[in-house]
This record gives structure tokens, C-alpha cells and sequence, in this order.
């Protein structure tokens, strides 16, 4: 009891401590604008002939005056991350941050200035996201966010593309012998607030008593944890994963429970408002979708330019004959032709990112399984490049 009044109190300091540091984030644009009026198709398209020798440049797109502009004014873009959960997004000892989802923040990076280091990060606990988020804090909150029909109504938020189809589980200690949900009964159950795990918890319990300890901070549930206050950790089973392979008693001494009793579609969100950043971090992510579809990785994309593969050629920003004459493509997002070329080059392909963060070879060592490519049976799909 007393050591949960004390981590009670720590997660209540630290709340205290990280909402006074996102509060010092400088707040760039406030209000965001509409740049839905940006796209304006500057090359004649259809049917007409350019001079010989001229490269027209298909629906091109002036700069836009909304949050885009403010972030090329700016030199860099705010991503709203996380910095506890190894594999997704995490703050290594050395001051370098890696994770599946830091990865896709410099993917836009790398589309906008074509540097994936032109980043600010921006840690927030999961109760902070969504304010940091409509307080300008933030371009694009890239944190394990789990896209849900109040958050996107009612946050202020529009979700974007998913990058991980996850569900919630749960973590027992190995030695426990707790195999399923019921196993549970009359325990101490340990979660995170302003997350979609405290409710779905409720309501797998529904008819199963527990007692729930919430927490604001991973770090400070982990403490708990380890101190024996909680038998069961509940959170999204990729989390999971990534708690138990840097659990300080190896992960082994750690199981996660097969049930899955969630849906957790994980991906970046942005505020409402602004059509034309919304659709810039949707097609980000969706470039990388159609870099695994097509081979394209980081290591290769210098060696296609005289690939004869239409799609690969309007993603690269190749020039592309016909009798039309020859063309650029631009998809109109504002972004300089030939975008996914930084981006492929800077982060690889999908699968590139899966693998290298939280894959089999990687202490996570998680499957593809939803993750897995439409054409390989999973859920990963993404519309054309045209
Ligand atoms: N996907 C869920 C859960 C997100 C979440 O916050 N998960 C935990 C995973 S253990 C986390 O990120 N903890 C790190 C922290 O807040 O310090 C949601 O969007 O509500």
C-alpha cells in the first residue's frame, strides 16, 4: 500500500514536470489554415504537346500558405513522439532516439527538406498528445496513438494512414502461471491513463474483478511492476514487446497472454484543418507502402533510373515520354517532385522499417502478421501513385 501511495505521488510529480516542459515548446502558427485552396494544376495535362526538348511538370502545386509553409519557413518539423517504449519510439542512453514510429517523423522530414534529421522532437505522455497537438505544440503526433471515432471527432485530430494494426494484451511475470484472462480474478492490474487500454480494459473485465492502478508514465508503472504492486501490465501487445525486451530482468521473465481483446490501429495524426499537411503525412506513409510493393529500398533507389516501370518513374520524379511530350509527375502536395526518392532513400521502404526496428531480428522480435503486405495477406495497402 505504501509503496503505491508513493508511486502514485512519483506519477503525479512527473506529470507535474512533463507538462511544464511541453508547455516551454515554443507554439509556432496557432490557429492552423485551410490550404485547401493550394493545389493549383500549373502544366497543361491532358492531351496537349510540350515543345520539343520542354519537361512539363503534371499538377503542380504551388507552396502552400498553411502549416506546410510554416515548417519550410521554419526549417524543421515538430513531431510529438514517445520516448519510453523501445522499438517504437525511444530515447537511447547515448541522447539518439530510434523507433518505428521516430522513423516515419523523419520520413517526413525527408520529404519536406530531404533531410531526415531537419526533426524537433517532442516527448509526450499519452495524456498530453492530444493537447499538445490542438495547442500547436506539435506539426504531427507520430506516438503509438491509437485512431478511434471520438479521438478524430473530438480531439481536434484527423487520423491518417495506419502504420501498425496492433491490439491490446496482456503481461504476466512467466513464474506466475497465469494463462488466460480469468486467471486474473482479484488481482491488481496495472495501465496507463488517457489511453485506450484504461477503457478496454473495463470492459474485458467486465465480468472478471480487478483492481486497476493506473499510471501517467511507463517508466513509473514499470517501477510498480517490478516492485510486485501489479500482476497484470495491459497495454498495445507491440508495446508489450517492447517493455519486455529491455525489461531490466530479461525478457524472459516476462509472458504476454495470447488473447488479443482490441483493436489498436496505430498511426500519425495532425490537427484538423489543414487538408494539404493532413494528405503530405498521409502519402509519406503511403509512399513507403508502395516502396515495398514495387522493391524499392534504401539501398536501391539510385539504381532505377532507366527503369521502364511507370509508377516507379512518377515516384522517383523521373521524366516520363509520350506522345504527350515529357513530363515530371507532381501529385500537387506542395512537396518538390520526386519526394519519395529522400524519403526511400532516408528510411527504406516499409517493410525496411518494420524489420529494423521492432522485426525478428530485433529484441521485439514481432512478425509481420497484420503488418504484412495486402499481397502477402495482411492489412498493409496503399492507394496509387498517379
Ligand atoms: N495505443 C493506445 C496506448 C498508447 C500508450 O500510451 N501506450 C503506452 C504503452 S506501454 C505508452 O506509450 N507508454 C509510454 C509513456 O506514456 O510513457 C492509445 O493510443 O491510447
Amino acid at each position: 500500500m505504501k509503496l503505491r501511495l508513493i508511486a502514485a505521488l512519483a506519477a503525479v510529480f512527473l506529470l507535474a514536470a512533463c507538462t511544464q516542459a511541453a508547455d516551454t515548446t515554443t507554439t509556432v502558427g496557432g490557429t492552423p489554415t485551410t490550404a485547401d485552396g493550394g493545389v493549383t494544376t500549373t502544366a497543361d495535362t491532358g492531351g496537349t504537346t510540350a515543345p520539343a526538348g520542354e519537361t512539363t511538370t503534371t499538377g503542380a502545386t504551388e507552396p502552400g500558405d498553411g502549416l506546410l509553409a510554416e515548417v519550410q519557413a521554419r526549417g524543421s518539423v515538430r513531431c510529438g513522439i514517445n520516448e519510453a517504449v523501445p522499438g517504437f519510439g525511444f530515447l537511447e542512453a547515448d541522447g539518439t532516439r530510434s523507433g518505428f514510429d521516430i522513423d516515419f517523423c523523419r520520413a517526413v522530414a525527408a520529404a519536406i527538406f530531404g533531410d531526415p534529421e531537419a526533426v524537433e522532437f517532442v516527448p509526450l505522455t499519452a495524456q498530453q498528445r492530444f493537447t499538445a497537438l490542438q495547442a500547436g505544440e506539435i506539426d504531427v503526433l507520430i506516438r503509438n496513438t491509437t485512431y478511434t471515432a471520438s479521438r478524430d471527432g473530438g480531439e481536434g485530430a484527423t487520423f491518417l494512414s495506419t502504420t501498425f494494426y496492433d491490439g491490446q494484451g496482456m503481461m504476466v511475470r512467466a513464474d506466475s502461471g497465469f494463462t488466460v484472462m480469468e486467471d486474473l480474478a482479484n488481482t491488481a492490474i496495472c495501465v496507463l491513463s488517457g489511453t485506450t487500454t484504461e477503457l478496454n480494459l473495463a470492459t474485458r473485465f467486465v465480468d472478471i474483478p480487478y483492481e486497476p492502478l493506473t499510471f501517467d508514465e511507463n517508466d513509473v508503472l514499470q517501477e510498480a511492476f517490478v516492485a510486485g504492486q501489479c500482476d497484470g501490465w495491459t497495454s498495445d501487445k507491440s508495446q508489450l514487446a517492447g517493455v519486455r525486451s529491455a525489461f531490466p530482468e530479461g525478457p524472459d521473465a516476462l509472458v504476454i497472454m495470447e488473447e488479443t481483446f482490441s483493436k489498436e490501429p496505430l498511426g500519425p495524426a495532425v490537427r484538423d484543418g489543414d487538408s494539404q499537411w493532413a494528405q503530405i503525412i498521409d502519402w509519406v506513409v503511403n509512399v513507403t507502402i508502395i516502396a515495398e510493393e514495387l522493391g524499392l529500398e534504401s539501398g536501391n533507389v539510385d539504381t532505377f533510373a532507366d527503369t521502364e516501370n511507370l509508377e516507379i518513374r512518377r515516384l522517383l520524379g523521373l521524366e516520363i515520354v509520350s506522345d504527350e511530350g515529357t513530363t515530371i509527375f507532381d501529385a500537387g502536395l506542395g512537396l518538390e517532385p520526386g519526394w519519395p526518392a529522400d524519403v526511400i532513400t532516408a528510411v527504406g521502404n516499409y517493410g525496411e522499417i518494420f524489420n529494423r526496428n521492432v522485426g525478428p531480428d530485433t529484441p521485439l522480435a514481432l512478425e509481420r502478421e497484420l503488418n504484412a503486405l495486402w499481397t502477402e495477406g495482411g492489412l498493409i495497402y496503399a492507394p496509387p501513385f498517379r
